[in-house]
């Protein structure tokens, strides 16, 4: 049985930093040089299976990724917060030939600790730092304005996953998915097996003795034992 192991991953970072483009490359294939910013949240799921190394025995695992696009603009930021809960991982966009898309990065931190601070305990999420535009400085590089080394020191700093830089534009689908591939298996050492019940046909197989209902999530830390948590409904 190879249930799909469900992640939710929400892109965030300033206007114009290339969150849509990121998403719409990876989700359709496409790259448009216009520039439309969001005004609201775009979603869209990838599967693919990834060979994980679990106590030194490689398994080829399914998932299920969803991908959350945010609108970045100032006048949106109520509207995107209620999106980081439930989320596996924090992809934190920033453009590598804007130092203030980097600089915001701390204050995107601390929206991201007030909007889910409160439930940091009980919720595992790891956060990405992704540079963008890379195609920009490969044709002039005076135009990087964040140097790669600056960038993997402020996540070490932080307690942050640096996850590299890439370009929407140039970058195939493939390769962005390679990327997240990475951020996929850094999660899975996080936050473990988390399977959509609709998936799972048989429950004893998980343990599962209780009252599940539709929608609750399963959850199995990989090197521990299986434990279970509710997934908090919508009301
Ligand atoms: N050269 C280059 N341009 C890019 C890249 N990614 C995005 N762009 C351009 O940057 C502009 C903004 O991109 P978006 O993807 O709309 O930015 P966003 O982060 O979604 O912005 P908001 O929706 O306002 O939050 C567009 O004109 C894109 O074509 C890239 O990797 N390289
Ligand atoms: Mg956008």
């Amino acid at each position: 049985m190879n249930d799909k192991i469900e992640y939710k991953i929400i892109l965030l970072g300033d206007s114009s930093v290339g969150k849509t483009s990121f998403f719409k490359k990876v989700t359709s294939g496409v790259f448009y040089e216009t520039n439309i910013s969001s005004i609201g949240m775009d979603k869209s799921s990838i599967n693919f299976d990834i060979d994980i190394n679990e106590n030194n025995k490689i398994t080829n695992k399914s998932f299920k990724i969803t991908l959350v696009d945010t609108a970045g603009q100032e006048r949106f930021k109520s509207l995107t917060k209620s999106f980081y809960k439930g989320a596996d991982c924090i992809l934190l966009i920033y453009d590598i030939t804007n130092k203030d898309s980097f600089n915001k990065i701390s204050y995107w931190i601390s929206t991201i600790n007030d909007a889910i601070g409160f439930y940091r305990e009980n919720s595992k999420y790891i956060i990405v730092v992704l540079g963008q535009k890379v195609d920009l400085v490969e044709i002039d590089y005076n135009k990087r304005a964040v140097e790669k080394e600056e960038a993997e020191s402020m996540c070490n700093d932080n307690d942050l996953i640096w996850g590299g830089e890439c370009s929407a534009k140039t970058f195939t689908s493939e390769e962005l998915k390679d990327l997240l591939k990475i951020y996929v298996q850094k999660i899975y050492e996080k936050v473990g097996r988390k399977i959509s019940i609709q998936n799972v046909k048989n429950l004893n197989q998980y343990n599962n003795k209780s009252n599940d209902k539709k929608g609750d999530l399963i959850y199995n830390d990989p090197y521990k034992s299986y434990s279970k948590r509710k997934k908090k409904c919508c009301s």
